[in-house]
Formats: C-alpha cells, sequence, structure tokens
C-alpha cells in the first residue's frame, strides 16, 4: 500500500486500519492508491458545463457554456417536459393525446425537479415515478424482452375515461437482518412485486417483473458523448485481471437509427441514446406518439386502447420531440461540494479503498458531440456504464438485451448529495428500495460482494465519512 498523501491526517488512519482488518478481502483493498484524491475530490462534475447552484432548481439548468440562441429550444423543451399532457381532442392541441393507458401526465411528474422519483409509500401511495417493466421468456425481434402477450412492456396503472387502466402496482415487504462487523445491526427491507387488480384476468406464471425507479437526469448528453471504445475499453466480461470485477457492455435495438447500438442509459442500459429513452417514455408513460414510435402502445386484446382516437400523428411533432430530447441532454450536472471538509476528505479515501471506484469510475472523457460545448470534456459521473453482476438480493430474474436478470448498469453517482435537498427522500437504487446512501451500498452483492465486506469491516465514523463524501458528490 502507498502512502496517502500526508496532508490528510484522518484518511491515512482510515488506511492504516483497513491494511489491518482481519477479513478475508481480495486484492482490491488498497486500489485506493491507483485513484487520484484530486479526481475523486473534484467539484466540476460536468466538466466545463457544470454549474456552482445549489438550490431547488441544481438539476434543472442547462449546461454552462451553451450558447444563447440555444436556450429559447431548452426553455421550449423545458415546457413540454414539465406541462401536464391532457386528453384529446382538446383546445390546447399542441399537448393533446394523453393515454388510451398511461402512468403519468409529464416527464416532471416522475422526473420531479428533473431529479429522482420516490417509490410509492404510505404516505404517498399514488406517486408515480415507480415502473414496472412486464415481460414473458425469450426475446422480441430486436433481440429486447419479449412482451407479455396480454399486458405488453410495462404495467400502465392509470388510463383515460373508456379504456381500462392494467392494474395497480402491489409491494409487499420482507426484512432482511444484517451486521457490520463492529455489532451494529440494521435491516433492509426487500420489496415484492406483483400486478395488483389485474384488469385482464391473472397474467400468469410467465411474467416477469423489473421495477424501475425514475433516476436524476442531469449529464445525460455527457454520458451519450463518452466515446464509445471508451466504455469498450473498460468491459472485462471474463475477468482477465482476475480483480473478481468484470464489466460487460449491454447492446440494444436503436429504433431510430434502426441498429443495434451500445446501451447506456436506463438502469440496465437498456436503451442506446436519450432520443429513444424520450420516445419511449413518451410512449409508455405518457401515451404519446413521437416521430420516433409513432404507435400508441395498446397490447393485441385490449379492445379498449385499440380502438381509441389518437390526436395527431404523431401527438408530438418533430420540432416540439426535437426540443423535449434536447432539453434532456444538456440539462447541467450540479458542481459537488465541501472537497475541503475533513470528512468528505477522508470519505473519499475511504471510497477508494473500499473498492468503490472500480465500478463507479470517477473520471471519463466525452469526445465528439453534435451540442459542442458537452465535447472533450473531462467529466466525473461515477460511472463505467457497464452491467455488473451484482448478486442474487437485487436481480429481478428479467434479462433485457444482454443484462442478466441479476446485471445492472452502475449507476452514476454525481447529483446524489442534492436528491435528499431537491426530492426530499433518500430512496436509493433502481427500484428505490434503500432508504439511505447506506442501505444502497449494503444491497450490492456478487461482483461488489468484497466492496461491501469493506463496508462491513469500517468503524461508524469511517462510515459516517464515506456517507458525508457520497453526499458532497
Ligand atoms: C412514469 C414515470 C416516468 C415518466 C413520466 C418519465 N420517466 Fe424517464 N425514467 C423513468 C424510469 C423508471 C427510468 C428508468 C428506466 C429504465 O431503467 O428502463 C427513466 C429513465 C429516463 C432517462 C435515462 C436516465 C439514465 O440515467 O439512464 C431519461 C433521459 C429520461 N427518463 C427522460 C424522460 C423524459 C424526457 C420523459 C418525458 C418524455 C420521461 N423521462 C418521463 C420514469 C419516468
Ligand atoms: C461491481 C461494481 C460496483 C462496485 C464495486 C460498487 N458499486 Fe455501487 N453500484 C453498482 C451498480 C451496478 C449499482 C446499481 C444497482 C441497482 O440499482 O440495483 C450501484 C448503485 C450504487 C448506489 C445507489 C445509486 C443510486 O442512484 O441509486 C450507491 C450509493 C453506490 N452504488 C455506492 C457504492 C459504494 C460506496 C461502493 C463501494 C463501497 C460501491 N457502490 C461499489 C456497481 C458497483
Ligand atoms: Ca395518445
Ligand atoms: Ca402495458
Ligand atoms: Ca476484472
Amino acid at each position: 500500500m502507498g502512502r496517502p498523501l500526508a496532508t490528510i491526517v484522518a484518511a491515512a488512519t482510515i488506511v492504516a486500519s483497513l491494511a489491518g482488518c482481519s477479513n478475508d478481502r481480495s486484492s482490491r483493498a488498497g486500489q485506493g492508491d491507483r485513484v487520484p484524491l484530486a479526481e475523486l475530490l473534484a467539484t466540476d462534475l460536468g466538466g466545463e458545463t457544470t454549474r456552482a447552484v445549489v438550490n431547488q432548481n441544481a438539476f434543472g439548468l442547462p449546461a454552462k457554456a451553451l450558447p444563447g440562441d440555444l436556450r429559447a429550444d431548452f426553455e421550449v423543451g423545458d415546457s413540454f417536459f414539465t406541462q401536464p399532457w391532457v386528453i384529446g381532442p382538446a383546445s390546447t392541441t399542441n399537448r393533446d393525446g394523453l393515454g388510451p393507458t398511461f402512468n403519468a401526465t409529464a416527464c416532471a411528474s416522475c422526473h420531479v425537479l428533473d431529479g429522482r422519483a420516490e417509490p410509492p409509500t404510505d404516505e404517498h401511495p399514488d406517486t408515480p415515478g415507480l415502473l414496472l417493466r412486464l415481460s414473458v421468456a425469450g426475446a422480441d425481434a430486436n433481440g429486447g424482452p419479449a412482451p407479455h402477450p396480454v399486458y405488453g412492456g410495462q404495467l400502465q396503472d392509470r388510463s383515460i375515461p373508456g379504456v381500462p387502466a392494467e392494474g395497480r402496482i402491489g409491494i409487499t415487504y420482507e426484512d432482511v437482518p444484517g451486521a457490520f462487523d463492529d455489532g451494529t445491526e440494521f435491516t433492509l427491507r426487500k420489496p415484492i412485486y406483483r400486478i395488483a387488480d389485474p384488469a385482464f384476468g391473472d397474467p400468469g406464471p410467465d411474467l416477469r417483473i423489473s421495477p424501475r425507479i425514475a433516476p436524476v437526469i442531469v449529464g445525460m448528453g455527457l454520458l451519450e458523448a463518452v466515446p464509445e471504445a471508451t466504455v469498450q475499453a473498460a468491459a472485462d466480461p471474463s475477468d482477465r485481471d482476475r480483480d473478481g470485477i468484470s464489466g460487460r457492455i449491454n447492446t440494444v435495438w436503436d429504433e431510430n437509427e434502426q441498429r443495434r447500438a451500445l446501451g447506456r442509459f436506463g438502469w440496465k442500459a437498456n436503451v442506446a441514446t436519450v432520443r429513444q429513452q424520450t420516445a419511449g417514455a413518451f410512449s409508455g408513460d405518457i401515451g404519446i406518439t413521437s416521430p420516433v414510435l409513432p404507435d400508441a402502445d395498446c397490447p393485441a386484446g385490449q379492445a379498449a386502447c385499440l380502438g381509441a382516437p389518437n390526436s395527431g400523428n404523431p401527438e408530438i411533432g418533430d420540432s416540439t420531440f426535437d426540443k423535449v430530447v434536447f432539453y434532456t441532454r444538456v440539462l447541467a450536472v450540479p458542481a459537488a461540494r465541501d472537497e475541503g471538509d475533513t470528512k468528505v476528505r477522508a470519505g473519499a479515501k475511504v471510497f477508494a479503498d473500499a473498492g468503490c471506484a472500480s465500478c463507479h469510475t470517477p473520471t471519463l472523457r466525452t469526445g465528439d458531440s453534435d451540442i459542442a460545448a458537452l465535447a472533450n470534456q473531462t467529466i466525473h459521473p461515477f460511472t463505467d456504464l457497464l452491467l455488473h453482476d451484482l448478486g442474487p438480493g437485487l436481480a429481478d430474474d428479467r434479462p433485457d438485451f444482454e443484462a442478466s436478470g441479476s446485471e445492472w448498469r452502475t449507476a452514476p453517482l454525481w447529483g446524489i448529495g442534492l436528491v435528499s435537498k431537491i426530492n426530499g427522500h433518500t430512496r436509493f437504487l433502481h427500484d428505490g428500495r434503500a432508504r439511505s446512501i447506506m442501505e444502497a451500498i449494503l444491497w450490492h452483492g456478487g461482483e461488489a460482494d468484497n466492496a461491501r465486506r469493506n463496508v462491513l469491516a469500517l468503524t461508524a465514523e469511517q462510515r459516517e465519512t464515506l456517507v458525508a463524501y457520497l453526499e458532497s458528490r
């Protein structure tokens, strides 16, 4: 183990105690020496596009360095992202066409303040930010999940009058107890999902459900501009360097380009581009047809859905659609904070020494982008954009293109510390099951099991620094 920076006394203590701990740990411990502290503590997470603003709207600002003439497009995109769509035909003809079935009336209903949704709770049982993706065994014509023959690819729990909603999200919880090595106990809560009140009968035993929560959507265009070769180079599917961490790319169907492409977006890197993600959201989540997905999302057999009128062909036209895509691509990453704080600095070392950076890659470089401000930026997203097997605890047993039932894309950690301030909750992971940042870490298994065990071995004080560090990002 090399020498930590002399100025960081607390971190040095942590390194020493990690090295002396008796846990059976892999070669990952000590890899922190290879992750420069300067990268872990960088504040310009989105490169030159970073915005140093900490308020309720910190996820909702345009990238810095965006030329003025593009700001108008951003504003139009914002309004179609934020304002509710209405049932057609309506006098507001450029905002009608909601449904026939849907989950929410606007992008912003789920990505609240361009941030992160909370799963349904006793206090907010009808909050829309959690989706159930549905399928049965096999693949569709493009290698994606095969939709359920009756309920389709997603459970739409709302509908326009005269059309039945498909059902409701049913969740029950199971307690999963555990303890840190120092004896401090904790209880995780494992959700179990079903379709409650299914409108078209029992979906049957072949139904596969993948719960997904709406994430923060800052920095999307930057992630899109990371060269494919960078992502490919980080993949290590057969774990050649024998560090216990593989990392695979997902290859998905790009509907816009009509070809297979590298998956980057969604919790399983199941979508190639922001454009496709936006079209998918308009279609599946809001019931708005678009230039990319011109047909209503009505499975065969749902007669009322199929028979309902459209409000335009498509309901969102090229120019407006493009502006929503643009808006979503250029949302600025807020600057990190508290980089001089002793706790935060100590926590950065813990993060590196526990092996977190093996997947949560601190630094990437963007290549070309059609949006000049996003090109050639050094960014700190804390993701490798790769799939990792996180073990049975987090598995949904629903493959998504190349992703298995237990593989997930490394979640970007930029912006994570502002979720509590902007969205008023601390629910993390792909379905929001974790009730705190620490619970999210404790759910890690599979390829991340060594990292989790390193965290179990920390003292209470070290755990606090790790969380303080993540809250500064
Ligand atoms: C019903 C809730 C809901 C609505 C409405 C919604 N989203 Fe999402 N959004 C999600 C969920 C859930 C995911 C994760 C999807 C997955 O993993 O497949 C997501 C993912 C995304 C992502 C990718 C984020 C990432 O880090 O990979 C983008 C971009 C996005 N949404 C944009 C939009 C836009 C634009 C709209 C409106 C047209 C919209 N969303 C409407 C729930 C929603
Ligand atoms: C083997 C790769 C890997 C390692 C190592 C790893 N993670 Fe993760 N991390 C992931 C993946 C994949 C997810 C998404 C899992 C999910 O949502 O089910 C994730 C999710 C998270 C989240 C939740 C983010 C969100 O937006 O919900 C946090 C926080 C986190 N990791 C922190 C850490 C910390 C701290 C460490 C080190 C102790 C660590 N991770 C080590 C792959 C990894
Ligand atoms: Ca419609
Ligand atoms: Ca459906
Ligand atoms: Ca490896």
